[in-house]
């Protein structure tokens, strides 16, 4: 048994089996700034507040080893000069505590690997297992493996709660969802993307794969641990503009993740409801 939790008040998952513990954040985007400042407002970087929290989190847990789950870059394809700065002096800060570090690709994460020093280890988007646990960004497909995990942790959406009061201000929040995950489903619409890719005999091995110890059942979604990113609202009403539908990655469009049943927690572990009920809220 892996047993997972969140770590109160923090967009952090500690993920613990026997004497490993492992920390997992999400969504860093380092060098976000720039998208101030290339509107005109300048403030200064903001990854040594990031840096801090993380290494508050590492004296507070004691973790074995670090994953992060993806989006460590802000800019998708180039390295700014900011990032040039601040990706390394990040890595080398938070290597000399811990020294087991994963790095799951993200959507951002462009010409990443000079960044990382060399002690890291750089794990592709289709992700990584701890325990009984698989790890993936979401903006691609994991890995068939992942599917024998009874539980699958992912980042990329940014997930938060918008709630409307009778004024009429609406507060957002990030949050955390906990979403039941039809296995069958979920290792059908995997097979059948990995089909268009690849040829039918390596197709039935990967077939005997899934299925003869598919497990999984539930999906986590982590909120991203730069707290100042905008996020997209999970309890929203109003779906189905082709770019939000393309964002939120194939395991969430493959119709296997029952959203609506999801529930939702504050980062502080507060239980809201599910986004079926929240929506009246939004
Ligand atoms: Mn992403």
């Amino acid at each position: 048994m892996t047993q997972i939790e969140p770590v109160q008040p923090y967009p952090a998952l500690l993920l613990q089996k026997d004497s490993d513990r492992a920390l997992v954040v999400s969504d860093l985007h380092i060098g976000w700034e720039r998208l101030l400042s290339q509107r005109g407002v300048h403030v200064p970087s903001q990854t040594p507040k990031i840096k801090n929290m993380m290494l508050r989190l590492v004296k507070e847990c004691k973790p074995t080893r670090l994953i992060f789950l993806g989006d460590i870059k802000d800019a998708i394809a180039k390295v700014e000069i900011e990032e040039w700065r601040d990706i390394p002096d990040f890595f080398e800060t938070i290597n000399e505590k811990v020294s087991d570090i994963q790095v799951v690709l993200g959507n951002h994460d462009g010409n990443l690997e000079p960044l990382l020093p060399e002690t890291i280890k750089i794990i592709p988007p289709t992700g990584a297992i701890f325990g009984d646990v698989g790890l993936f960004h979401g903006h691609a497909w994991p890995a068939p493996e992942l599917l024998g995990c009874s539980s699958l942790v992912t980042g990329h959406v940014h997930p938060t709660v918008a709630i409307r009061d009778p004024m009429g201000f609406r507060m957002t929040r990030q949050v955390w969802v906990k979403a039941p995950c039809d296995g069958e489903k979920l290792a059908k619409s995997l097979l059948k993307h990995l089909s268009a890719k690849i040829n039918s005999n390596s197709l039935s091995i990967l077939n005997s794969k899934v299925k003869g110890k598919l497990k999984v059942s539930q999906l986590f979604i982590m909120p991203s641990f730069n707290q100042f990113l905008g996020g997209r609202p999970i309890n929203e009403r109003k779906r189905g503009k082709k770019k939000t539908i393309a964002f939120i990655g194939p395991i969430l469009r493959s119709g296997s993740v029952n959203l609506n049943d999801a529930e939702i927690y504050l980062l502080d572990g507060t239980f809201l409801g599910t986004v079926d009920q929240l929506k009246a809220l939004s």
